[in-house]
Order: C-alpha cells, then sequence, then structure tokens
C-alpha cells in the first residue's frame, strides 16, 4: 500500500470544505488539521507528551535546520527522526526550499540547486532536489515536500513564470529521487499571483501524480483578497481523493478561509511564536498578556478551554506576571494554550462539516472573533 493514504469522508454542500482521515506509516490524523512546528527536532518548549495529550497528530520539521545542524548522518545514525527526537506520531518535512529563498542576498540560483551560506557559521553550503530528498530519506518523515522556489511577493509575470516552470522540473527530480516506500512526496503548487501560471503549475504537477500536494507561495505579503482569490483557482483544479495542504498558514481566519476552499492540512510558526511574544489566541481574538487590564484578571485565558493552563486554573494574572519577571514557565504555559486552540478550532471546524453547518460555525466565529 502507498505511504500516504486519504480517505474522503464528508464534503460540504455548499463550500468546498471537507472532512477526511489522512493514513500514514506512523498512525493516522483527521483533516482539516493544523501541525505545530518542531522547526530544529522540537516544537518549542514543549514536551511530545505534552503534543499528544493537546491532540497534536502531526507535526512539521525542517530539511534546511537539521541538514544544517546536527547533519543528516547523525539524524540516520539515531536511527531517523522519530526516534532521535522521541515522537512516534507522524512528521512532515519541509524540503529546504522557503527556508533558503527566506535568506535574501545569502544565496544563488541554478538550475542544479541553491548556493547558499549557513546561517549559522556562514559556511558555502548547496542544496538540490536531490540533496533535499536524500536528507528527508534519512530524517524518514512520513510526508517529503518536493524542492521548490517560493515565488517572492510582489514578483513580475517573468519571473515568475521561470521560477514557477523550474519548481516542475525539480518536483520531477525529486519524484525521481525518492525511492523510499514508507515516505510519501507532496508535490508544491506556485505561481506566484498569476492565474495561468497557478492553472499550468496544478495541470503539470498533477500530470507527474504524487500523494498529495500543496499550495504553496501564498501568505507570503500579499493582500488576504488575493490570496483566497489564488485558493479558489487553486485548490479546485487538485485530485479530489488526494490532501491539499496550505504552507505556512495558520492565524484564525486565514485557517477558517483555508478549509472553505477545501484544504486539508496547515502549519505555522504563528501559535507557537506569538506565545513567546506573550500573546494568547481566544476565540475573541488576541490578548497581549502584558497590557495592564490583566493585572488583576482572575480568570484563565479562556473559558472552556481545555488546555493545560485554563483547565488547571492558571490566571491571567499569573501567567502575565510570570511573562514579566522572565519566567519561562509563562511562555511554556501559552504555548501550551495556543496550541490547543489550533487543535480545538480544528476539531471544531470538522465537527461542523461533519454536521452539516460548517456555513453556520463559519459565521458565528466571525461575530465573535476580532482580528
Ligand atoms: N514552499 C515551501 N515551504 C513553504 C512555503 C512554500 O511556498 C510557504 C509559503 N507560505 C511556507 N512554507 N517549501
Ligand atoms: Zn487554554
Amino acid at each position: 500500500m502507498a505511504a500516504i493514504t486519504y480517505e474522503l469522508i464528508k464534503k460540504d454542500k455548499t463550500t468546498g470544505a471537507r472532512a477526511g482521515i489522512l493514513h500514514t506509516p506512523h498512525g493516522s490524523f483527521p483533516t482539516p488539521i493544523f501541525m505545530p512546528v518542531g522547526t530544529q527536532a522540537s516544537v518549542k518548549g514543549v514536551s511530545p507528551d505534552e503534543l499528544k495529550e493537546l491532540g497534536a497528530g502531526v507535526i512539521l520539521s525542517n530539511t534546511y535546520h537539521l541538514f544544517l545542524r546536527p547533519g543528516m548522518e547523525l539524524v540516520r545514525e539515531a536511527g531517523g527522526l522519530h526516534r532521535f527526537m522521541h515522537w512516534d506520531r507522524a512528521i512532515l518535512t519541509d524540503s529546504g526550499g522557503f527556508q533558503v529563498f527566506s535568506l535574501g542576498e545569502l544565496r544563488k540560483i541554478t538550475e542544479e540547486g541553491v548556493i547558499f551560506r549557513s546561517h549559522i557559521d556562514g559556511a558555502k553550503k548547496f542544496l538540490s532536489p536531490e540533496i533535499s530528498m536524500e536528507v528527508q530519506m534519512a530524517l524518514g518523515s512520513d510526508i517529503v515536500m518536493a524542492f521548490d522556489e517560493c515565488v517572492p511577493y510582489p514578483a513580475d509575470y517573468d519571473y515568475a513564470k521561470r521560477s514557477t516552470d523550474r519548481t516542475t522540473r525539480w518536483a520531477k527530480r525529486c519524484k525521481e529521487t525518492m525511492t523510499s516506500e514508507n515516505q510519501g512526496l507532496f508535490a508544491i503548487v506556485q505561481g506566484g499571483m498569476y492565474e495561468d501560471l497557478r492553472r499550468k503549475s496544478v495541470e503539470e504537477l498533477t500530470t507527474l501524480d504524487f500523494p498529495g500536494y500543496a499550495v504553496g507561495g501564498l501568505s507570503v505579503g500579499e493582500p488576504k483578497e488575493i490570496m483566497y482569490e489564488m485558493l479558489a483557482i487553486t485548490v479546485p483544479l487538485l485530485p479530489e481523493n488526494k490532501p491539499r495542504y496550505l504552507m505556512g498558514v495558520g492565524t484564525p481566519d486565514y485557517l477558517m478561509e483555508g478549509v472553505l476552499h477545501g484544504i486539508d492540512m496547515f502549519d505555522c510558526v504563528f501559535p507557537t511564536r506569538v506565545a513567546r511574544n506573550g500573546m494568547a489566541m481566544t476565540w475573541q481574538g488576541r490578548i497581549v498578556i502584558k497590557n495592564a487590564v490583566h493585572t488583576q484578571e482572575f480568570s484563565v485565558l479562556d473559558s472552556g478551554c481545555g488546555c493545560y493552563a485554563c483547565r488547571n486554573g492558571f490566571t491571567r494574572a499569573y501567567i502575565r506576571h510570570l511573562v514579566r519577571a522572565g519566567e519561562i514557565f509563562g511562555l511554556r504555559l501559552l504555548t501550551l494554550h495556543n496550541l490547543y486552540f489550533l487543535q480545538d478550532f480544528m476539531k471544531k471546524m470538522r465537527a461542523a462539516i461533519l454536521e452539516d453547518r460548517f456555513g453556520e460555525f463559519r459565521e458565528k466565529f466571525y461575530r465573535s472573533y476580532r482580528r
């Protein structure tokens, strides 16, 4: 059997939203799903047991970072990434494409691959479709991402076209290199903000036939209306029996609209990063815990939340104190809360899809949620 299979359970009648199950060699998880990010083989400040406890069935890690440090040979020697980090549920690894291109000045793109300088010690490095696959095979992630170029925003048509065509050629090379039978390779749709390039990218990648498809190159600084327009063009062209993954998206409103357009999987550093900046995500919107209004607030972060922090009655006043005093525990409580919030958010969206009330759920959400 294929490493990754998608089981479609229910389609919403009026929108593109759908509920399913993704089966991987390290367990199955319900979709739509949000994947916490563990860039360097650790979801910052959270143990694998805690991740399980808050309901995570899959996490994301990064080829770029693990390639530079500790290196693929060490992870291979450890028995793969699952064993190395003590996580026995599913892992998706990004290819390094996006991270390398985020370096700006420090890189040079050729048809063969990308030459760049390590952000750690400035050493000259090279990543290509073949090397990215080799590293991801050593890591042993369940879902492997193709090595792509994320078209920057804004980009002129010519640049976007040349880049997108190269991403397709690279996807072909990834497919030829990825020989592991218990790993599934997802292709990444690019095309910038150009309708015809998005269509072309989907057509060419789906012809190559992958076990899953990601929509890349969105949430890169474009207005949200453009992102929604690109989703509306792209997602319906993707095969119904394969999972669809929107890369780097993790705010509640974007998740809601992604699901509405038919996306099944998401990842983002947002919930964990903002937690470390003292921000809590709630059904009413974000709260900045350092604000003076929380000084004497002896209520939890979000009433009704079942996370470790809220369930045990840790108050806003207490967490505010911890964060102001520079206590790590405060940031950990916020991280656990935010990750739980997004797992709960996805679970509730899925239940609404299954019960034919996704539209109502969405309207009710926007009535109480402030961006
Ligand atoms: N490509 C890859 N990783 C990504 C992206 C992409 O386009 C994005 C864009 N939002 C986030 N992460 N490989
Ligand atoms: Zn909570």
